[in-house]
């Protein structure tokens, strides 16, 4: 029984060193490695209506906003670059689903934050929501869109800086805020698809 014991012993720990230490097994988990490190994660959040899905898409190629629906739980596209593949993860900005934001922020590597800026009534409340979140992770970068900027309505970016309360913000903090207007490769006329995307890869 014992030299049993010893015999399966030793053949577990031939068979573990085999796997840890041989160089294929140093090969792939240094390759998967790589591969976790390229994928990097942003989270797109605003309150409904503001235009997450209308944005991400337009990143998709899909170019025009008709027939976007308000997301009910999770929206998400992939965007391949270069330097590494962006996920998108947009999650729902209706009322029932604005508790569920905060627990996204730990696995995330930007947040995007899409407000709605003619909807000068809501200002107050994505400003609340969007202070929430900043409290919650002090240090995740965020981009803040001034979304709808064709509407004739719509804010200006010193004022939806102003109104969002932005210059509160710890100074260290990136942050940025970039007028945009999604839909007709809306976003590629004002602040730039391309443009945008670059920002996104200096801040991963
Ligand atoms: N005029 C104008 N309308 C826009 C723009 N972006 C989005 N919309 C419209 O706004 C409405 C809401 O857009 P969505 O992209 O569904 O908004 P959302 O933030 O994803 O909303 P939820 O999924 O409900 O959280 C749609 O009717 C869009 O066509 C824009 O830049 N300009
Ligand atoms: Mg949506």
């Amino acid at each position: 029984m014992a030299a049993v014991g010893t015999a399966l012993f030793i053949a577990l720990n031939l068979f573990y060193k085999r796997r840890v230490w041989t160089p294929e097994s140093d090969y792939y988990t240094f390759r998967e490695e790589e591969e976790e490190r390229s994928e990097k994660q942003v989270l797109v959040l605003g309150l409904d209506g503001a235009g997450k899905s209308s944005v991400l898409q337009e990143l998709s190629g899909a170019g025009s906003r008709r027939g976007c629906r308000p997301t009910r739980g999770f929206n998400f596209i992939s965007l391949h670059t270069p330097a590494c593949q962006l996920d998108f993860l947009e999650i729902g900005g209706g009322e029932d689903l604005r508790m569920y934001w905060v627990d996204y922020l730990r696995r995330t590597n930007i947040l995007v934050y899409v407000v709605d800026s003619s909807d000068r009534g809501r200002l107050p409340q994505a400003k609340d929501e969007l202070h929430r979140l900043l409290k919650a992770d002090t240090d995740l970068p965020v981009v803040v869109l001034g979304n709808k900027q064709d509407k004739p309505d719509a804010v200006s970016v010193p004022e939806l800086r102003e109104a969002l309360s932005l210059s509160s913000v710890a100074d260290q903090r990136k942050l940025f805020l970039l007028a945009a207007q999604s839909g007709s490769e809306g976003l590629s006329r004002t602040c730039g698809l391309q443009k945008f995307q670059d920002l996104l890869l200096t801040l991963v």
